[in-house]
């Protein structure tokens, strides 16, 4: 049995196939975390052979192909993410999008507007002093990309829950769809919306959100892929409509994690 180990230099293995796990039914997950998170035992769990996909994306493809309904079942408001110390934080913190960075798109924060619609009370749109001036809280947890990376961030910002709150969501609606500067979109679940961790990012690691990590905001929600996780993102619509996203509509799995 091939152990998973230093398939991405410089990322504990281990650590990247326990989060991984958590996308995971239940009784395959104890089992597979019992089996030392060995390829041979995801073999085994998912039964495909993906002993020759000798990389981390085959890996993370795997556990993203269980399908959406099984993985909403799976889903336990609570259930949180694994937060880490300061000292594990990945420097460089990696950048990716579809694009090269010299193409990120270039925001002005003294002109942002973040528009707000759909089944809310309050559309009014919000500068990004007014959201800087919402309560912050700070999470340290983990970036996992079905391009076969995961980095340890530090982001903080405001709780998605708490600013839903605000605007008078209704949070009976069954998504939250965003939409970002250059294009990219996002629908995500209202669980996750609402979840203790999802969070509208503006610093990284205590300073303002670069433009490579999506300033003037980020949606960060740990317990989601990379993609789910969108960046420079200029509205926000809440929504009975799956209106997809961008890598969604490409045919990546669209709940993506737990
Ligand atoms: N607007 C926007 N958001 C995006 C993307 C993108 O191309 N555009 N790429 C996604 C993908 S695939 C990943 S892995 C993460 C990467 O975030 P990072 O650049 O902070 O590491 O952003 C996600 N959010
Ligand atoms: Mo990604």
């Amino acid at each position: 049995m091939r152990r998973l180990r230093n398939l991405i230099p410089g990322v504990d293995s281990d650590l990247l196939m326990r989060d991984a796990a958590r996308a995971m039914p239940d009784p395959a997950r104890r089992g597979f975390l019992r089996g030392a998170a060995s390829l041979g035992a995801l073999t085994f769990l998912t039964g495909c052979d993906i002993i020759d996909g000798n990389s981390a994306e085959a890996v993370l493809r795997k556990i993203s192909e269980f399908n959406d309904g099984a993985q909403a079942l799976l889903f336990r408001r609570g259930a949180l993410a694994p937060e880490y110390p300061a000292s594990a934080v990945t420097r460089p913190f990696p950048f990716n999008a579809y694009y090269a960075l010299s193409e990120a798109p270039v925001l002005d924060g003294s002109l942002y507007r973040f528009e707000v619609g759909g089944l809310v009370d309050n559309k009014k749109p919000w500068t990004l002093d007014e959201l800087h001036a919402l309560p912050q809280v700070s999470q340290i947890t983990r970036l996992i990309c079905v391009e076969g990376w995961s980095a340890i961030g530090s982001w903080q910002g405001a709780r998605l829950s708490d600013f839903l709150a605000r605007v008078g969501a209704d949070t009976r609606a069954k998504y939250v769809w965003f939409r970002c500067a250059e294009g990219y979109s996002n629908t995500i679940d209202m669980a996750t919306a609402l979840h203790p961790q999802t969070q509208m990012a503006f610093r990284f690691d205590n300073e303002i959100l670069p433009r490579a990590y999506g300033f003037p905001m980020k949606i960060r929600m740990p317990t989601k892929l990379g993609f789910k996780n969108p960046k420079y993102v200029v509205a926000m619509e809440v929504t009975n409509t799956d209106k997809g996203g961008y890598w969604e509509d490409q045919g990546y799995n669209w709940f993506s994690g737990l």
